[in-house]
């Protein structure tokens, strides 16, 4: 029996509270430094990418984050984070809101929340969070949030959009209940063919209905067994700038989908004709959805599956390794829409390619680290990629795939160190 989770009555940080610690810890930080150039800031190899670091409390519950935009927030887990845990601690989860407007405070009492389910459905059910932790068999799964636009500050030509290191990206264990255990308790009316889901920021939304948060699913993938509502990730209940109480977690696909604040689930008979669905997130139909820049007439459809990554974490790029005897070099890895097949590296520019050891496996659709044993036969620089390979067989591109939204950046990494 997996443990149940308690939940505080009330999250605490109003968005003016957390406006006014943001600018203050900011200004503290100015203020508190003698010279400009010992301010909290890193930078980002690629065109403008210095950033502010804000520190722990800056935003609420959140630690020390890379600020690429404080209304609405949106903060990068730092790469140190990323490359010292498999599931990123909820303090440094990166986070991103499209509007400025969302619940500053949710009250969780069974009088205040209830997870709607609506449309084609037999029965209208209105479901609080006790009984939705109490009711239905908790599910528990090890999976990789990825917004689509991971990476997008090393796109080139240069794309419009929050220009993201590699760390829009966590992977946590997210624990909830089936959503086909919700809509099994509802009932589906035969015309059913998609689900919609929104949000509670709807209702403090100052957009008219096509523009607010909805996303849908297909019928099928929406009860594939996977896809669940959570209330928890890492065994404490969502933060509140990630969802809080409770979110759609669609492992394999791109975080487009995971609506944060999950407030309501509606049964539909065609796709939705949403913004968020019709007009934004859209890829070209082709694998990594690439083309070239200026390219015409690309057919293009609502992104979806998430492509494999693989990356490095030690040593450090320019590190010094010694000739001759074995260095341990490592990362990790993940292969998108399915498990993975293989990490390999080359020494030779991608012509040939040698496999890595795979570290535990905690399923499908979760990091997992990765360690090569390098003994280099030359002195000098010496450049290796890592590439991965998922059970489906699609594997990481050579080169950068380029859309105009800069999304699926997923091009095999490098690091390059020196032999001495
Ligand atoms: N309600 C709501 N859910 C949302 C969004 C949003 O703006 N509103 N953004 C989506 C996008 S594009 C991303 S990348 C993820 C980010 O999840 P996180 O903030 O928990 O990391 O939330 C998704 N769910
Ligand atoms: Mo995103």
């Amino acid at each position: 029996m997996m443990e149940r989770v308690a939940f505080p009555g009330v999250i605490r940080a109003g968005r003016r509270e957390m406006l006014r610690m943001a600018a203050g810890a900011t200004a503290g930080m100015i203020i508190g430094r003698a010279r400009a150039d010992d301010r909290a800031t890193m930078t980002f190899p690629f065109a403008n990418g210095q950033r502010e670091i804000v520190p722990a409390g800056a935003f609420p519950e959140k630690g020390a984050m890379i600020l690429q935009r404080t209304r609405a927030p949106v903060l990068e887990t730092p790469w140190e984070s990323l490359a010292s845990h498999i599931f990123t601690p909820n303090d440094q989860f990166y986070v991103r809101w499209h509007f400025a407007d969302f619940p500053n405070r949710v009250e969780v009492s069974p009088d205040k929340f209830r997870l709607r389910i609506s449309g084609g459905v037999s029965r209208l059910l209105e479901i609080s969070l006790i009984d939705l932790v109490h009711e239905f068999e908790p599910v528990e799964i090890a999976a990789v949030n990825q917004c689509s636009g991971n990476s997008r500050g090393f796109v080139t030509p240069r794309v419009p959009g929050a220009q993201w290191g590699h760390g829009a990206m966590g992977n946590a264990r997210w624990t909830g209940v089936r959503l086909r255990d919700l809509l099994a308790r509802a009932g589906l009316k035969p015309s059913a063919t998609h689900v919609a889901f929104r949000s509670l920021e709807d209702k403090e939304s100052p957009f008219p209905p096509p523009l607010h948060f909805e996303k849908t699913l297909e019928l099928d993938h929406a009860r594939d067994g996977d896809v669940m509502v959570a209330y928890a990730m890492n065994g404490e209940p969502l933060p509140l700038l990630n969802g809080y109480p409770l979110r759609l977690v669609v492992p394999g696909w791109y975080a487009t989908y995971w609506v944060k604040m999950l407030s309501e689930i509606v049964v539909m008979d065609h796709p939705g004709t949403g913004f968020w669905m019709a007009t934004a997130y859209k890829v070209p139909a082709r694998p990594n959805g690439a083309m070239q820049p200026g390219e015409a007439n690309v057919p293009m459809v609502p992104i979806s599956t998430m492509t494999p990554r693989s990356f490095f974490t030690t040593p450090a790029a320019g590190a010094e390794i010694p000739y001759g005897r074995p260095t341990l070099i490592q990362g990790f890895a993940f292969g998108g829409s399915s498990g993975l097949r293989s990490v390999t590296l080359s020494l030779d520019h991608g012509r040939t390619w040698r496999p890595a050891e795979l570290g535990e496996d905690y399923g499908s659709y979760s990091f997992r680290a990765w360690r090569f044993v390098l003994t280099p036969t030359a002195r000098g620089p010496c450049r290796l990629l890592v590439q991965a390979i998922n059970a489906k067989g699609e594997q990481q591109p050579l080169a950068v795939n380029w859309n105009p939204g800069g999304f699926m950046y997923n091009p095999v990494e490098q690091l390059t160190l020196s032999v001495v």
